[in-house]
Formats: structure tokens, sequence, C-alpha cells
């Protein structure tokens, strides 16, 4: 203990009385131990929250303030053990466990809702929640962040009950460590259910939601932080009509630093690959009374964070228990929702933060790629002739075998839904047009031979990074990356040409293409095809570069660690990063 201890002091007299306070907060909240992303138990003597369980579960708030202050100095490494804990943190979950960790349970968070929904008022008397929370071999710190986010942050009478479900997790610390802290900490609102074998999120949630008896069921993933007042913007319009389905906003927490930012207002759409991806609001959703803070009616759901009546849930069949571990479920449950009579909104006012990690640190039982699997059951259920916009993208799939889905289709025939014709043209119109491009799309248009207008040409400067965007190697190499590069006026390798069918074409050459179907793939360049989608790019808003068909903007990254020069395609957030100047 005293070596960590003095190490600490040792540090400590180097720097100012901000850090002093962080180490006094590291020494009593780690207590004896290095960092390890254990369970401080009070029993030991050691302060962790400013809040205490009380017996029936509610919250008595020792302190006034929701927790500590996320600080820079939460991401230094003072020692082996330290290094340690990031290194198999980002491995194990792809996220900065080291700053979780340090973070403890309770942290505050920035007001990230528009002023004007701090005026609005909710019916006292509102539906009480059941929160299903799925896990696999999430950090501890991490599942209980998001648990006391909740209880800290939900007014008691409201929240019925959590319900984690873990998936059959591997990790020691999720196992008597988490018992005991349930039992000790949460007992009364918080119920552990333990699956025998490994479910995957789908019909973990089905699990879940048979354990729960609130009237809605609001689910989370594992790695969240609600923010204020979040769930009454989100129960009054499902006491309204109770086949409402509503989402929050999803705040971003950097998976890098874990710090937590306001989301741009965005609803959810979806492309032929079958990848949700993010698209701007149409004006016409802001229009009505409530302005930039009424709901948003939104084609699809992301997936993770949503609530929506419990009766309605089982309703409308749940989920389709034959898919497995990971993806496509949120845009089976949302072309459910919008096909036969529910509806589907944003609630701008309710603001719940999530880790987006860079990619996924788990895999599948057997190595399977559940997203085609699943995806294959929801285009042959849901998507009727359109189905084909799938296969044509994936025709390896064509002939795989998804299973039986006669109880799907049943279901559908059952609830007397729309086709998948009456979604595009009701709620998702703009899919035809962003796909317009799309060769296999039927109501493409042939637009002849004519080589499309440049509209502006010159170098592509990322303003936080202050280089360009070059190819890696000859810009003539189809396949080949982008990176970021001293920018040279007189290098013609580093001249990009934008057109009026949203290309950018490097050098005369090639275009800046992303993966419809492996999102998590950096872009790159590519022979043009002409037909949108993959190549269509949107320049202008606040120096972003939009990429249509994923619904996410260009950034420069630092990854690997330190490194500068990579970009990536992530969620468009505003930052520096992700901010382009076209320079002549
Ligand atoms: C998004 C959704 C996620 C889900 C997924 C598509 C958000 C913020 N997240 O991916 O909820 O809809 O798209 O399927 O919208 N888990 C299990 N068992 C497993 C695998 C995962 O319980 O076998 C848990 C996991 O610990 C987490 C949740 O399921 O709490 C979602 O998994 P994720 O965070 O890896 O998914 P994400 O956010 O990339
Ligand atoms: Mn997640």
């Amino acid at each position: 203990m005293t070596s960590v201890t003095l190490r600490y002091f040792c540090y400590g007299c180097l720097v100012t009385s901000a850090t002093w306070s962080f180490l006094l907060f590291l020494y009593f909240s780690m207590g004896a131990e290095p960092d390890r992303g254990r369970i401080p138990v009070r029993q030991r003597g050691q302060p962790i929250t400013e809040g205490v369980a009380d017996r029936r579960g509610g919250r008595r708030p020792l302190l006034p303030s929701k927790g500590v202050e996320l600080s820079p100095e939460m991401g230094m490494i003072f020692n082996e053990a330290d290094q340690e804990v990031r290194d198999s943190g980002y491995h194990r979950h792809a996220f900065n466990v080291l700053i979780s960790n340090r973070l403890g349970f309770h942290r505050q968070l920035p007001e990230t809702r528009d002023a004007q929904c701090r005026e609005k008022s909710y019916p006292v008397a509102l539906p009480s929640a059941s929160v299903v929370i799925c896990f696999f071999n999430e950090a501890l710190s991490a599942l209980l962040r998001t648990v006391h986010s909740v209880l800290d942050r939900t007014p008691a009478y409201l929240l019925h009950e959590i319900i984690l479900v873990d998936d059959h997790s591997e990790l020691e610390e999720l196992k008597d460590e988490l018992d005991r802290y349930v039992r000790a900490e949460l007992q009364g609102k918080v119920q552990l259910v333990r699956n025998q074998r490994r479910e995957g999120l789908i019909r973990g949630r089905m699990i879940g939601a048979s354990h729960a008896t609130g009237e809605v069921l609001v689910f989370l993933d594992s790695h969240c932080e609600v923010n204020q007042a979040w769930l009454q913007p989100l129960l009054a319009p499902i006491q309204k009509d109770h086949r409402t389905v509503v989402c929050p906003v999803i705040d971003i927490i950097s998976a890098d630093t874990l710090a937590y930012s306001p989301s741009p207002i965005v609803r959810g759409g979806f492309n032929w690959g079958l990848h949700f991806k993010w698209d701007p609001v149409p004006p016409s959703e802001l229009s009505g009374p409530e302005g930039a803070s009424g709901p948003i009616r939104s084609p699809t759901m992301a997936g993770g964070l949503f609530a929506m009546n419990r009766k309605y849930f089982n309703e409308l069949g749940q989920y389709d228990a034959g898919m497995d571990i990971w993806g496509g479920e949120n845009l089976e449950i949302s072309f459910r929702i919008w096909m036969c009579g529910g509806q589907l909104f944003i609630i701008p006012c309710s603001r719940v933060g999530h880790i987006f990690r860079k990619r996924r640190p788990y895999g599948s039982p057997g190595g399977h790629d559940t997203m085609a699997h699943n995806s294959l059951r929801l285009a042959h259920v849901w998507m009727d002739g359109y189905k084909e916009q799938y296969l044509s993208l994936r025709p390896e799939l064509r002939n795989r075998s998804y299973g039986d889905i006669g109880e799907r289709v049943a279901l559908r025939k059952r609830l007397q839904c729309h086709s998948f014709r009456w979604y595009l043209d009701t709620v998702y119109p703009e899919m035809q047009t962003a796909a317009n491009g799309n060769k296999q799309q039927p109501l493409f248009i042939n637009k002849g031979l004519k080589r499309p207008k440049v509209l502006q040409r010159g170098r592509l400067r990322n303003l936080a990074i202050r280089r360009c965007l070059v190819a890696q190697g000859r810009a003539s190499q189809k396949g080949g990356a982008v990176v970021l590069r001293p920018c040279d006026p007189r290098d013609p390798d580093q001249d990009w040409a934008y057109d009026e069918e949203g290309q950018l074409i490097l050098a005369g050459l090639l275009c800046l293409d992303v993966s419809e179907v492996r999102t998590f793939d950096p872009p790159r360049l590519m022979k043009c095809h002409g037909s949108g989608g993959s190549q269509q790019w949107s320049l202008g808003k606040s120096n972003r570069i939009y990429q249509v068909s994923v619904g996410q903007c260009l950034a420069a990254v630092s990854q690997p660690i330190g490194q500068k020069g990579y970009v990536s395609m992530a969620i468009c957030d505003g930052s520096q990063t992700q901010q382009w100047q076209l320079e002549a």
C-alpha cells in the first residue's frame, strides 16, 4: 500500500491542487490495491459513493452532487498496474477501462438537452418502468455505473425495478463479486438473472422482459449513463398511446476518454446492406408546436435504448427468437412497429449516454456471422420483394439457410401488417431518394453517360490535425486506404474533386468509398461506380464530410494510440476532428 501511495504523492508534489484532489480521490476510491476494477466494498471502510441504498431500494443521497467529475488526469498511467488495466481493458472491452474504473459508479454529467426541455412538465402519474439491461462480459465499473445512473436519476416511484440479464459471461468479476454487490448494495430494486448458456442480446432481452412486471419496458445497453429527467419524457407519450415506442437521444460517451458529449439530433434509417444509420431530420419533423424539442418520427431505432409498453411488446411479438447474438433485431422491431400499427419516435428531451466502441470486443459461439443470419430472417419475413436489394448486395447469402421463419410469417399475418412498400412510401421516403443512385434500386433512373459536374476542388484539410487527405500508397491503387499527410499545394495527388453526385474523386482517378456491409472498416479508394450509396458524400454543414449511406462522418483518429494521421468513419459529433476544409 505504501509504495502505491508514495508514488502518487511523488507525482503529486509536482502538480497543482486540482491534481491533489484527484490523487486523494484515487487513494480513497481504490484503497490499498492499484485499480483493477474491483468493487470497493463499503464494509472495508472505503467510501465508494455519495449515496446509500435504503432498505426499500430507493436512494438516499449523502451529498448533493451526482458523483465525481471526469478530469484529464484520470487517463494518466502512474505505474505498470495502470498500464495493464488499460491495455487488457481495451483488449477485452474496446474502451478505456482505466478511466471507467476511476470514474467509479457515480459521476456528474453535463446538461445536454435543449433549453426548452427544462421548461416542460409531465404528468405526475406515469406508468412504472422495468429497466432491462442485458450484458455479456461487460466491464464491471461500466455495468454498475449504468445501474447507478438509473438509480440516481430516476424518481423511485417510477422505477419499478432493474433487471440485469447476465448472458453467461465468463469474466470472474461478474460472478460472486457482482452477486455480493447486488445483495449488499442494490437489494430491493435490482434483480440479477443468469442465463445458463449464451443466448445473445435478442433472446437475452426476451428473458429479461419475461421477468419484468412494470408497465413499461425500458431497454439499455450495459455501458450507458442516463442523464437528468431522462425517464419522464419517455413514459409520457407511451401513456398517451400504448402503441408508441420511444427512444432517447443517444449521447456519446467516448470510448477513449469517457467524455460525455451531446449527440446532434438525428434519426434512424438504414441502408440496403441492412445496416442501421443516422439520418438528418427532415425539417417537416421539426415544425410542430414543440419545435426542435418535440418528438421526432424515426423510421428505425439504433436498437439498444428504447421504451415500450410491456403488454404491447408481447402483443407485437417481442423479438424473433431465431435471431442470434447480435445484429438486425433493431431493424426488425422497427419495421414491425411501423408496419403493424405502431409508431416510433426519438424524444430529444430524454438523453442517455452510450459508450460507442470502434469494434465489438466479443465474437459469437462458433464464430458465425450472426448479423447476416439475422438480416436474412428479417429480409425474408418483412421486406417482400425488396429483400432483393439486400441479396444483390450480398449474393453469397442467397443460398444460406436462415432457419424456420414460419412463426414470424404467421405473426405478420395475424397482426395484419402493411407491406414493406407501404413502409417505404409512408415512413421512409428518403430511402428511395438516398438509394436512387443504387443500381439495384427499382426506382433507379438511368442517368446516361454524362459525366457529373464538379462543384468544388482542392485539398482536403482536416482542421484538428491540420493535414491533408491523401492515398496511403499510390493514388491509383484500387482498394487503397487514405491517410493524413502534410498539405502540399503543388502535389496533384492531393487534389480532390467533389461533384454533383456527391462523389469525392482523388487525382481524377478513384472515388472515396465506404463499405456498406463492414461498417467498422475505414474508407478506401475505389473505382467510381456512379451510383451513389457507398460513394455518396455530402459536404457543407459545419465543415463535415457526411457519408449518406452509412450516416457517419469522416474523422481524423489517433489509432493506434498516439499516432496521428489515420482516418475512419465515426458518429457525427461536430468535433474538430470531423471538420474539413476543401481549399483550392
Ligand atoms: C447496437 C445497439 C445494441 C444492439 C445492436 C444490434 C445501441 C446503443 N446499441 O450495438 O443494443 O441493438 O446494435 O444488435 O443502440 N450482449 C449480450 N449478449 C451477447 C452480445 C451482447 O448480452 O451475446 C449485450 C452487451 O453486453 C450490450 C448489449 O448486448 O449490453 C448490446 O451489445 P453491444 O453494446 O456490443 O452492441 P452495440 O452498442 O455495438
Ligand atoms: Mn452498446
